[in-house]
């Protein structure tokens, strides 16, 4: 657990440094704009996506300094999702990462665009990166592409299952866009700039679609079990939207049961890699465990 801690506090500093760099200055006109941005980049989240990627791309034998800018537009992407998220018109929240949300700190307008911009800006990181060659840029910006839009997707089913009881199968499939998605891209994403084999590459899908379901059912479990002061985003929404979780389906103590089972299955696939893959099992133990 320790190494694991020293991975996550290493990843957050080199990413939060790339994202800096990336990032326009608050000082950037329209400056109302870039301060909004960086208010929610900022704002201190665990940065798990981009850790998941720099996990696999170092198990594979990566250059760490290619995997930085992909990371990072992965980060952008996620927070871009949760500035939208937290809008009147979807989840109408008002705390996130522990801090106002983006529309409550500066206005809805302003919060639309944040995430718009921070859209763009992670697609241009990936294409204009020269340490990584053509052909994988596309591949990853293909990637990226493809689990944001799922994550749309998911959004939108999520949404209209909000009141209504929503099968387990029409949850899974809820789960796997909106949050498994970008998770399977950030380590996906690793395994393709450390030019991973496909059997390479199927392994850590596998471990990715479990791993993101596991996040899911976690963050389910904690939406019922923490406080919004441990979270930093309001607890027990879930409940007030009418939203089927796991717990809302299964009960607490079997959604426990039901973690533990898929952790131990997001574990066994890495046993088809011969590859170091100590952090990638340290980091399931962690989404298992997890309390915020
Ligand atoms: C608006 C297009 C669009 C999509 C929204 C991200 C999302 C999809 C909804 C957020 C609601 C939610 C609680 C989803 C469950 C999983 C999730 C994304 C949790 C937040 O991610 P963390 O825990 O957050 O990694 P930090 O702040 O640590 O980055």
């Amino acid at each position: 657990m320790k190494d694991l801690e020293f991975f996550f506090n290493r990843c957050s500093q080199i990413v939060d440094a790339e994202l800096d760099k990336l990032i326009p200055s608050a000082a950037t006109q329209p400056a109302r704009l870039y301060e909004a941005i960086r208010w929610s980049v900022f704002a201190g989240g665990k940065r798990f996506r981009p850790a998941l990627c720099l996990a696999v791309g170092n198990a594979f034998g990566a250059d760490e300094k290619k995997l930085l800018s992909t990371a990072s537009a992965i980060e952008m992407i996620h927070t871009y999702s949760l500035i939208h998220d937290d809008l009147p018109a979807m989840d109408n929240d008002d705390l996130r990462r522990g801090r106002a949300t983006c529309h409550v700190k500066f206005d809805e307008a302003t919060a639309i665009l944040a995430g718009d911009i921070l859209q763009t800006l992670a697609f241009q990181a990936i294409a204009k990166d020269a340490l990584i060659s053509d052909k994988i840029r596309v591949k990853l910006i293909a990637e990226l592409a493809g689990s944001a839009a799922k994550m749309v997707d998911g959004q939108r089913l999520d949404l209209d299952g909000e009141g209504k009881t929503v099968p387990i199968e029409d949850l899974e499939k809820i789960h796997q866009n909106k949050t498994g998605a970008l998770i399977s891209a950030a380590a996906r994403s690793g395994a393709l700039i450390a030019e991973a084999s496909e059997k390479e590459l199927e392994a850590i899908t596998n471990y990715a679609s479990k791993l993101g379901l596991l996040f899911q059912i976690t963050d389910d479990l904690l939406d019922v079990t923490q406080t919004t002061e441990t979270l930093g985003k309001t607890a027990g929404k879930d409940e007030r939207a009418e939203k089927a979780t796991y717990p809302s389906i299964y009960g607490i103590e079997e959604t426990r049961k039901l973690a533990e089972k898929v952790h131990v299955e997001a574990v066994g696939e890495l046993d088809e890699l011969e590859k170091p893959t100590d952090i990638l099992r340290e980091i399931a133990g962690f989404i298992l465990n997890r309390k915020a």
